[in-house]
């Protein structure tokens, strides 16, 4: 092999720092070829004129507390290796690396800079637990590659494996440090923004790296991708995930932007059911078919105290299903504090299916409450025009969906013994559900509900979205009025806290 050494054409000087020596480039051009190779042991780099590399290695190495990669001018090197026994080396200037980053031992701190690898062959080699790229004070990565139906592709061994069909184009992935909020709880410390010039229907999958390191005190088990898109945080349901091999998977992404892995959301799947649309063992899903469904939640509107929760909206095929699992209405859930069942943690509208599921915002999946911990909480359920209702006893929930299923039976909803006028849910024939016409959402039906759907439905009223329309038909008129004056006689309360 052809041993070439340093050219020097230019001014290089060793100045001695407070604890260090840094090698500066002052004036005109340095170029290493070849395999030359410039040893800096717990000395800096400063580039304040010209460094060309068409080959060669630049190594930081020693034990030295950070030997620091700056200068005036950013630094393209060809081959880069931290190889450090102690300490670590860090930027104080962007970079690149046109070919490898050889990450041997001790870590690289961004520091608020930038590196690039380059388009063609740049990559980071060696990365591992020990030695990796870090930057608390931010700072990205930075790789460019056309991706065309990319099979688990790793440019520059970035440490994301993306899968789609598409032809993305030239893809843009930063990869940055630092956690990211997501709805008020840290996620670990890494992220990606993946930018690809065509990025729509890319119907892609990913595997998300990382090392045990930037966990960011996180339960590795129960992560999950979370996705920001520049206006809100959407948490993708882990497909696969390996702890021991430090990654987590997920797919189904029709668009990238912003992911990083953060803790999962709390998942349940209740069964609810609302007297009034309620018939031979499903709900009526007039309100759907007529399309009288809001495509936001209603709740906010309605004075319902969001914690949390709110400004949900589904798409239009949402409501496009028919059958059982087709919409009937949202619904509203809290939780509620293990030890003060009256004290509301968060809340979430939900959608309501007519076979009595209570789902997430995409029709079928169970409802998820993001970043919350898994604890037990007490679950209650309302309705814009019913007596809400909640669990006895605390249930414990996590990132793997729990059923809850009220309907089963009157003991699986709370009994308040305070109330002696109604049991706290209606017997359906066999199967329970939450008592119709408070049609004022304020925990009781009385003669201010009959006053109202009597006002409400005089002249009658149809093609509506109104807590008046006691049978979710989208009409409101003399059958809801009656159905308001029978339910509030006697009065009837919430069996609530
Ligand atoms: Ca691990
Ligand atoms: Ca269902
Ligand atoms: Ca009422
Ligand atoms: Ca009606």
């Amino acid at each position: 092999m052809k041993k070439q050494s340093l050219t020097i054409l230019a001014m290089v000087c060793w100045m001695a720092g407070q604890a260090q020596f840094t090698l500066k480039i002052a004036g005109g051009e340095v170029k290493t070829t070849g395999d030359a190779q410039v040893v800096l042991k717990n000395a800096n780099w400063q580039n304040n004129a010209t460094f060309t590399a068409t080959g060669g290695e630049v190594a930081l190495t020693g034990d030295a507390a950070s030997p620091s990669i700056g200068g005036t001018s950013e630094t393209t090197f060809y081959h880069l290796e931290i190889d450090k026994t102690a300490g670590t080396a860090q930027l104080g200037q962007a970079a690149a690396v046109e070919y490898e980053l050889r990450m041997t031992a001790g870590h690289l701190d961004l520091n608020g800079h930038d590196l690039t690898l380059g388009n063609t062959n740049g990559q980071i080699a060696g990365e591992k637990e020990s030695s990796r790229i870090i930057g608390p004070n931010g700072g990205e990565i930075i790789k460019t590659v056309p991706l065309d139906a990319p099979s688990a592709a790793n440019p520059g061994n970035i440490g994301l494996e993306i899968t789609s069909t598409e032809n993305l184009g030239s893809t843009e992935i930063r990869r940055g440090h630092e956690p990211q909020d997501i709805l008020g709880l840290e996620g670990i410390e890494r992220h990606f923004t993946i930018t690809p010039a065509n990025n729509a229907g890319l119907d892609a999958s990913v595997r998300f790296l990382y090392f045990d390191g930037e966990l960011n005190g996180l339960t590795e088990a129960e992560l999950e991708p979370w996705r920001y898109d520049g206006a809100n945080w959407t948490n993708y349901p882990a497909t696969d995930s390996d702890p021991a091999a430090n990654w987590v998977e997920t797919a189904n992404i029709d668009a990238f932007s912003t992911w990083t892995l953060g803790q999962g959301a709390v998942k349940i799947n209740p069964k609810i059911l609302l007297q009034g649309p309620f018939a031979a063992g499903l709900m009526n899903d007039d309100l759907r078919s007529a399309s009288l469904l809001p495509a936001s939640e209603p709740y906010t509107a309605l004075g319902f105290t969001q914690v949390g929760g709110g400004g949900e909206t589904v798409s239009p095929g949402v409501f496009a299903v028919t059958g059982n699992d087709a919409i009937v209405d949202w619904v509203f859930l809290e939780l509620r504090d293990k030890n003060s069942p009256s004290t509301v943690v968060r809340t979430k509208p939900a959608l309501l299916q007519r076979d009595g599921d209570v789902v997430d915002m995409d029709g079928t999946s169970a409802v998820k409450f993001p970043g919350l911990a898994a604890d037990e909480y007490f679950l209650a359920v309302r309705h814009r025009n019913h007596l809400g209702i909640r669990t006895a006893a605390a249930l414990a929930l996590s990132i793997a969906a729990s059923s809850y299923d009220f309907s089963s039976s009157l003991s699986q909803a709370w009994d308040n013994p305070a109330i002696t006028s109604n049991d706290a849910m209606v017997d359906l024939g066999g199967s329970y559900g939450l008592f119709r016409a408070d049609v004022n959402a304020n925990g009781s039906v009385n003669v201010l509900d009959f006053i109202l759907t009597k006002n409400q439905s005089t002249p009658n009223q149809s093609g509506v979205y109104l807590g008046t329309d006691v049978n979710l038909n989208g009409s409101v008129n003399v059958l809801d009025f009656i159905l308001t004056k029978n339910q509030s006689t006697p009065n009837k309360s919430a069996h609530l806290d």
